[in-house]
């Protein structure tokens, strides 16, 4: 029989080996991204000391006393020269937290810091946090705005289930201390999905937004919107427009929200997002992308059609299938961009690009033209244009 110590060292072992395994790009190709073989965090990257008692004293079986059930939906930063992901971890228990897990090259060998992030609570404590969006802001502050949910006091009795999500908001300057400022203030019932802009507009701070009637169905409400507040000490937006519209027949037909905080190029704002629509087997939620522009980041100068990622193969698979979401994304100097994506609710994986193939894909994709009629018109001059530029070549021969 495996004694305790031999149990233990196997698990370690195990651990290591996926965690320090080497992750390469998937061979599917369309020049926009690559794709990578391996999840950058899975449940099993969760620390052992988070989950197993090691004393053969209290645990003589060596059983696993806290169970994690996810790690998905990371907001992401460059930090002191690593790759830092804060994913929302999920518990058997069905609550969510942030964690801190960092890699050198932003592909591969993701570590989980010591302990987990310890949020502060508000007067008003959280039931359940989760999908942190991280933004450097230019006042010096690494903000974290997620959503923390609580059981909708307004309930009926017997109606266990109803919540209200409403915006969270911490700040930190080293990712291990996070101070816990009062909950954004709209007048739009709920809030998920909210944003912060890297940087001020007309002297203020700028958030994009996700107005929502109810818990999971946006209702009257929906679409990305964009509002402005003094402070974030006490943030307050009194005026919320939409800037992005779900919209009829898209990959954003019932609702859509802001992924991570837009990058700046010299094109414009790039925004990552989700689009939800309805399918006979449920909601099926894919990433798009769209651009602002420079001078006014509310304003939407290019919208190409369609998904940028969505669910494929395995990644269908999880505790909510058929999902792709993102709230963090990296843009090295170099102009390497590392989009951190998760899929079904269950493991989170990465994409790379660049900041030029992310401008041309936005600039230079056809929009949707709402149509299918106008999808093979595309179709249709592409091909033309192609078939001559090819009878070119086979006519030179
Ligand atoms: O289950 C899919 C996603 O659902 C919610 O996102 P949204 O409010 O945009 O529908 C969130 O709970 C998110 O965490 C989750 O991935």
């Amino acid at each position: 029989m495996k004694t305790f110590e031999t149990k233990l060292k196997a698990l370690i072992n195990e651990q290591e080996a996926l965690i320090s395994q080497k992750n390469t790009p998937k061979a599917a190709y369309n020049g926009i991204y690559d794709r990578y073989e391996n999840p950058v965090l899975t449940r099993a990257h969760a620390p052992l000391h988070w989950r197993y008692d090691m004393n053969p004293d209290t645990n003589p079986f060596l059983m696993e006393r806290i169970g994690i059930n996810a790690t998905f939906n990371a907001g992401a930063i460059k930090f002191n020269g690593k790759y830092i992901v804060v994913a929302r971890v999920e518990g058997n228990d069905r609550k969510s937290f942030f964690a801190v897990a960092e890699s050198p090259n932003g592909i591969d060998n993701f570590r989980f810091w010591d302990y987990p992030v310890v949020l502060p609570e508000t007067d008003e404590p959280d039931t359940n946090v989760y999908d942190m969006r991280l933004t450097q802001h230019e006042d010096g502050w690494i903000y974290g705005l997620f959503c923390t949910e609580r059981k909708d006091p307004k309930a009926p009795q017997g109606d266990t289930s109803s919540a209200v999500a409403q915006c969270g908001i911490a700040r930190t300057k080293d990712l291990k201390t996070w101070e816990r400022l009062p909950d954004l203030i709209t007048y739009s019932g709920q809030q998920r999905n909210v944003v912060l802009h890297p940087e001020f507009i007309d002297g203020k701070y700028a958030l994009y937004t996700r107005p929502q009637d109810g818990f999971i169905d946006t209702g009257s409400g929906g679409g990305i919107g964009f509002g402005l507040t003094d402070s974030m000490e006490n943030a307050e937006i009194k005026e919320e427009s939409i800037i992005h519209n779900k919209t009829y027949h898209t990959v954003y037909e019932v609702k859509n929200g802001q992924g991570p905080a837009p990058i700046k190029t010299e094109n414009g704002w790039l925004h990552l997002a989700h689009g939800v629509r309805n399918t006979a087997a449920g909601l099926r939620y894919t990433l798009y992308m769209f651009m602002t522009s420079l001078e006014d980041p509310s304003k939407i100068i290019a919208v190409p059609g369609g998904h940028f990622i969505a669910p494929y193969s395995e990644e269908r698979v999880g505790d909510v299938p058929n999902v792709t979401f993102a709230n963090g994304w990296i843009a090295d100097e170099d102009g390497k961009v590392f989009i951190y994506y998760a899929s079904s609710d269950t493991r989170l994986h990465v994409a790379t690009s660049t900041i030029d193939q992310l401008i041309d894909y936005c600039l230079n994709t056809p929009q949707d033209g709402l149509r299918s009629d106008a999808s093979v018109q595309t179709i249709c001059q592409l091909a033309e244009k192609n078939l001559a530029f090819m009878n070119q070549f086979a006519n030179q021969d």
